[in-house]
């Protein structure tokens, strides 16, 4: 096996659902040695959720959970509590997204943790910080709410939207991950572990800064790149802005051909290609008309510089129109669908989008490793099955002897999964060249 960049990091992950799984997984891709402690019997609930074949893995837990380790283990059992405390003496992180105070009924709360190995880095997910929320459980959902994203994303006159990129679980994943390999640097010097700790609200408003930037700016004047300049009004808070740039330069989703539900191009008027613009829309006599040659003279009119575009742009399709307008350097990008994306060789050429072969399910796309290091290339492993490697890990890693891990499992400390899979669906035996 080539080395990566994580190689000889091991890391005990109690996490589940989206948040916690998001963060581990890269933290595999990058050659963490990632050991997955779940219930007995029952795993990570995502295993069962959403599922498309009936009595296999999800395709929500197998895209989070690749190159990782499976251990059913009962960490409410005294037994399994035994393991659980020579798993964390062995580990480097631990990271978890339980409930808020959950690890501590179990009897690990951060003092113990740190009695037990010093040098752990104990990373978590909970949904809010320190204040009145800090006990609640929290899902994707509620943590775009809570941080902002909701009651700036849709139109002026709809509802509060959420958005389909899952900024608050995945979102606050990454941010995990980049608090988990700090602390693993500064543990170089300092020689001891530390707390991490990422609150879902706090992610999804660290996504959300530039809405903060405008809540601010709204105390010295309207926002002059939101649609409700100048004929709307503006109240106390940032309103939702529609498909209106967050930047300085507007944009907007302009309708494409056929007018299919996702025929549409994004188009930015960056000042530096006005004068290309108007060209290729057919309007040069705009070019030099001083009461559009400026971006200060279009601000009040953008909803008109859109439509005009807008008529150009439903004269083609929206690849046709992103090959004209990128001839001329002018900014601007097709809305793309899963389908397309799912389809797209380039993403596929470059790891983006992967196939991968499951056991019980058969081939799948998935979200490969989006950050690309060049000494440190990701491959991209299924998803363990539920204990599939309990035996392995109590061997190797606690030191177990098969009499002990026969203890364990008689004790109901660990499960016995893949014991009766493989009585249930017995493995056909290796067949001569393979
Ligand atoms: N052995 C024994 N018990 C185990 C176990 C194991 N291996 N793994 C988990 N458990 C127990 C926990 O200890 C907990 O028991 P108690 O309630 O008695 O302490 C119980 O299983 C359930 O854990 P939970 O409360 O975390 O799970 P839930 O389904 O009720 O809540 C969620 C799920 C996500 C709302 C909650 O975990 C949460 O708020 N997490 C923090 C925020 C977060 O990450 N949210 C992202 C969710 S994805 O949208």
């Amino acid at each position: 096996m080539t080395e990566k960049a994580l190689s000889g990091v091991r890391i005990l992950d109690m996490t589940h659902v989206q948040s916690g799984p998001t963060c581990t997984q890269l933290l595999a891709w990058f050659g963490a040695d990632v050991i997955k402690v779940e219930r007995p019997h029952v795993g990570d609930a995502t295993r069962s959720q959403l599922r498309d074949i009936p009595d296999v893995d999800s395709l929500y837990f197998t895209m989070l959970n690749h190159n990782k380790r499976s251990i059913t283990l009962n960490t409410k059992d005294d037994k399994g509590k035994e393991i659980f405390t020579r798993l964390l003496e062995e580990c480097d992180v631990m990271v978890e997204n339980f409930a808020p105070g959950a690890l501590d009924r179990m009897g690990f709360s951060w003092e113990r943790i740190q009695e037990i190995n010093p040098r752990l880095v104990y990373a978590s997910v909970k949904g809010f910080g320190p204040g009145p929320y800090q006990d609640c459980k929290v899902y994707e959902n509620v943590s775009q709410c809570a941080g902002g994203a909701a009651s700036t994303t849709g139109f002026e006159d709809g509802p509060p939207t959420v958005t389909g990129a899952q900024i608050g679980d995945s979102g606050t994943g990454l941010h995990l991950a980049l608090g988990i390999v700090t602390a693993l640097f500064q543990r170089e010097t300092s020689g001891r572990g530390q707390r991490v700790s990422c609150a879902m609200q706090d992610g999804v408003l660290n996504l959300c800064r530039v809405k903060l930037r405008d809540q601010q700016r709204l105390q010295h004047g309207p926002l002059k790149e939101y649609p409700q300049y100048p004929h709307g009004t503006f109240g106390e808070s940032v309103p939702r802005a529609g498909n209106a740039s967050g930047g300085g330069q507007p944009g907007w989703a302009v309708k494409c051909a056929p007018g299919g539900i996702d025929d549409y191009l994004y188009v930015i008027i960056q000042p530096q290609v006005w004068a290309a613009w108007m060209k290729t829309i057919g309007h040069e006599e705009l070019i030099d008309d001083p009461e559009w040659a400026t971006p200060e003279a279009r601000l009040p009119k953008l909803e008109q510089c859109f439509a005009m575009i807008e008529e150009w742009t439903q004269t083609k399709t929206k690849y046709e129109a992103m090959d004209i307008l990128n001839a001329h350097n002018i900014p601007c990008g097709p809305i793309v669908s899963m389908k397309e994306l799912a389809e797209e060789p380039s993403l596929r050429a470059t790891g983006t989008i992967v196939e991968v072969e499951h056991p019980t399910r058969g081939p799948y796309l998935t979200v490969g490793n989006p950050i690309k290091l060049s000494d440190s290339p990701s491959d991209i492993e299924r998803s363990p099955l539920l204990g599939e490697h309990t035996d392995e890990i109590l061997r190797e890693v606690v030191g177990y002897t098969d009499a002990e891990v026969q203890t364990a499992r008689e004790q109901g400390a660990i499960g016995s999964e893949q014991l009766l899979g493989e009585m249930e669906h017995p493995k056909p035996a290796p067949q001569a060249g393979a």
